[in-house]
């Protein structure tokens, strides 16, 4: 891509009191119906899609060239809920770049990043003005641990892209549960 293609005028975005990014030029609604299978408890997923079938997160992001040199941002809006024990979370990726970085900053709310490589794996709590470094090459995914919506921007490179269905198939190797009100990390091994 020639430098001609890059952006080049600054800009400012605004993220209003929700979270929301203002303006988005794209956005994601993901519901527990599209999570099919993510979480541990299988009757609780059931019961929980034969109601209202929740909103689990949205994202709102501002779209940018498919270049290394651009920086995409975006908001996660991540809602409180559990699935049996198990907190509200996001599907998770790895970058389709493998070796792209990425930054979290925590805007309200409070949760859990949790990253996985070949066998290895971190959680890193996050609230409001948690900075979170997502390092090259590890998948991530954030759960929500509070009362109120996880909230949190986001920032990488814009030719990252997303592979869900790597770490679908893997499956992260940590849970984050609520056990009698308490955040437990739990190896998928120990459920
Ligand atoms: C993008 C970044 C976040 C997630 C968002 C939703 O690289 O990591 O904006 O897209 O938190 O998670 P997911 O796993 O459904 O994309
Ligand atoms: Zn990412």
């Amino acid at each position: 891509m020639s430098p001609t293609t890059l952006t080049d005028a600054p800009f400012s975005l605004v993220v209003d009191e929700q979270g929301v990014l203002k303006p988005a030029t794209s956005t994601v609604e993901r519901r527990l119906s599209q999570m099919k299978g993510m979480y541990h408890d299988a009757a609780a997923e059931d019961q929980l899609l034969a109601g209202d079938d929740p909103l689990v997160y949205e994202v709102f992001q501002y779209d940018m060239p498919e270049h290394v040199g651009e920086l995409v941002v975006c908001t996660t809006l991540l809602y409180p809920g559990r699935v049996g024990d198990e907190f509200f979370m996001t599907k998770g990726h790895y970058h389709e770049q493998r070796d792209r970085a990425e930054v979290y900053y925590g805007l309200s709310g409070e949760g859990q990043l949790v990253v996985a490589y070949e066998g290895q794996h971190h959680t890193v709590a996050m609230g409001p003005k948690t900075v979170a470094y997502v390092p090259p090459h590890w998948a991530h995914r954030t759960v929500n641990t509070g009362d109120e919506p996880f909230v949190f921007l986001a920032v990488y490179h814009g030719d990252a892209g997303h592979d869900y269905g790597s770490i679908e198939t893997e499956g992260f190797p940590q849970r984050v549960l609520d056990r009698d009100g308490s955040v437990a990390i739990v190896p998928q091994g120990e459920l």
